[in-house]
């Protein structure tokens, strides 16, 4: 794992932080992810008292392995301003806080031949991240109790867990290969796991839609 030295941060809003959160734990290169409130003026907003903030995801990534433009790439491939109710709380957002962030921004948009108006997308510099509420990191990972316990006898904090190098890869795996890890949390259960249980099971990435 690389130092927190070693690592720069991207923030992205791109709808509900749930699937964001696990889909960018996967990728090479990105160390940590949590999710949050950005975006907005509201001071200390939570989930239920949001205000004018957006939900985000926030990734610390080692530039060595994966650049800011890589991750822009990935955040504008996957957003789909359609498919999320029309609020604030889901905008689409990117967060530069450099000239050389806006240039990949600008380069990833033309190279697409598209506008941050054509992809809805709004542009602009983080001005504070508030974390979301525990529950909210890790979500997908947080579901898949048999992970969880693991997590639990090691004796890992809510902050642990969300700060966590492995708890973001294994957040993403399990979102991604939800129908095998619900039945392996099953095994004792001696039951067939059908594959509605599956589904109910672990839910799907919001950014699948
Ligand atoms: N309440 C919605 C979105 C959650 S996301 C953290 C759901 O359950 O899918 O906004």
């Amino acid at each position: 794992a690389a130092d927190r030295e070693a690592t720069d941060t991207a923030t992205f809003g791109l709808g509900c932080f749930w699937g964001p959160d696990a889909q960018f734990g996967t990728m090479d290169g990105v160390v940590r992810t949590r999710v949050g409130y950005a975006g907005g003026s509201k001071s200390n907003p939570s989930y239920h008292s949001l205000g004018d903030h957006t939900e985000v995801v926030q990734v610390d990534f080692d530039p060595a392995v994966v650049t800011y433009r890589d991750l822009v790439e990935v955040a504008f491939e996957e957003h789909n301003p359609q498919a999320q109710p029309p609020k604030t709380q889901y905008e689409n957002v990117v967060f530069a806080e450099t000239a050389a962030q806006r240039d990949a921004i600008g380069a990833v948009l033309a190279a697409a031949g598209r506008t941050a108006d054509d992809v809805e997308t709004r542009i602009e510099r983080l001005s504070r991240f508030y974390p979301a509420e525990d529950y909210h990191q890790k979500y997908r990972l947080r579901s898949a109790s048999f992970f969880m316990s693991a997590f639990e006898e090691a004796s890992y904090s809510d902050e642990d867990l969300r700060e966590s190098p492995f708890a973001a890869t294994l957040n993403g795996y399990v979102d991604e290969f939800a129908e095998l890890a619900v039945p392996r949390a099953r095994v004792d259960s001696a039951s067939e796991p059908t594959l509605d249980g599956r589904k109910a099971g672990l839910g799907h990435p919001a950014l699948a839609v």
